[in-house]
């Protein structure tokens, strides 16, 4: 498929299919005999299991990797090691800066590099990591999610807290899922 190395980066906010999409991107590897694997984050609990069973039958790695920097050269290695042409990464803003570099690599070494991420955190700051891999990207798929409030694509991610909107010094890092997100669109996204 991009045999000479890509970089492609998937983004937006939360409840936008990004996982979704990242899955299809590297089951349709699979299907094209591509050895392939994905890596997701170990601060992510959502899903765990160490395989993964595309629809075609065929298997392919699921590694669960620490989120420092260990786990990014864990990535690196295991990707070289077993000649992976075809690596996914979810929930990619979780890792180190770190991860930049040695996914931009890969790909200059010839790798399809598929990564998955928040552009922008709760508050509508960027994550620092997913906008360093979106300027290095050679393609970028932009996902919206439909506004819980008014039904218009949603471009934010909104933290809620006892249901209400938290606050700016709430930390940055906030595992979870409907109980304590919604997809908003800019005008109903709030952060007092
Ligand atoms: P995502 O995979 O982006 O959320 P999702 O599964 O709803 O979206 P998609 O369908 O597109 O895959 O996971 C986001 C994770 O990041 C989730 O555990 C909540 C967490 N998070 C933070 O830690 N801080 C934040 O500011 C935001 C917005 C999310
Ligand atoms: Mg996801
Ligand atoms: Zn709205």
């Amino acid at each position: 498929m991009h045999p000479e190395g890509f970089l492609e980066v998937i983004t937006g906010p939360m409840f936008a299919g990004k996982t979704t999409e990242l899955i299809k991107r590297v089951e349709r590897q699979i299907f094209a005999k591509r050895k392939a694997a994905l890596f997701k984050p170990a601060i992510d609990n959502r899903y765990s299991e160490n395989h993964v069973v595309a629809h075609n039958g065929l298997k392919y790695e699921a590694f669960v990797i620490p989120t420092d920097e260990e786990g990014v050269r864990q990535i690196y290695e295991i990707t070289k090691r077993e000649g992976f042409e075809v690596i996914g990464v979810d929930e990619v803003q979780f890792f180190p800066i770190s991860i930049v570099e040695a996914l931009n690599t890969l790909a200059d070494e010839g790798v399809y590099v598929i990564a998955s991420g928040l552009n922008l955190d709760f508050k509508g700051d960027p994550f620092e990591v997913t906008r360093e891999l979106l300027v290095r990207a050679d393609n970028i798929v932009y996902l919206t999610a439909i506004c819980t409030i008014c039904g218009a694509p949603a471009t934010r991610s909104q933290r809620l807290i006892d249901g209400k909107p938290a606050p700016r010094d709430s930390p940055i890092i906030l595992v979870g899922g409907q109980e304590a997100y919604e997809a908003r669109c800019r005008r109903h996204h709030i952060v007092p």
